[in-house]
């Protein structure tokens, strides 16, 4: 399993927050997703073998928010 924070500089409330988590959680392969506002961080444990970072990043760019950086947790 990896472990990463992803930067979503448009996240901006809790909406996002829910909207974020609602469009990775179903995902085959993402283990968990926390959303933290203050710091517009999505912290993501998924499985690489099932899931791609690249699929992750479309899912994300899909609901509006485009991911600005990624790094390992
Ligand atoms: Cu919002």
């Amino acid at each position: 399993m990896s472990k990463v924070v992803l930067d979503v500089p448009e996240i901006s409330c809790a909406h996002c927050s829910q909207a974020i988590t609602q469009a990775l959680q179903p995902q085959a392969g993402v283990e968990k997703v926390r959303v933290d506002v203050p710091s517009r961080k999505v912290y993501l444990d998924y499985d690489e073998n099932t899931i791609s970072i690249d699929k992750v990043k479309a899912l994300l760019a899909e609901e509006e928010y485009p991911v600005a950086n990624i790094s390992n947790a």
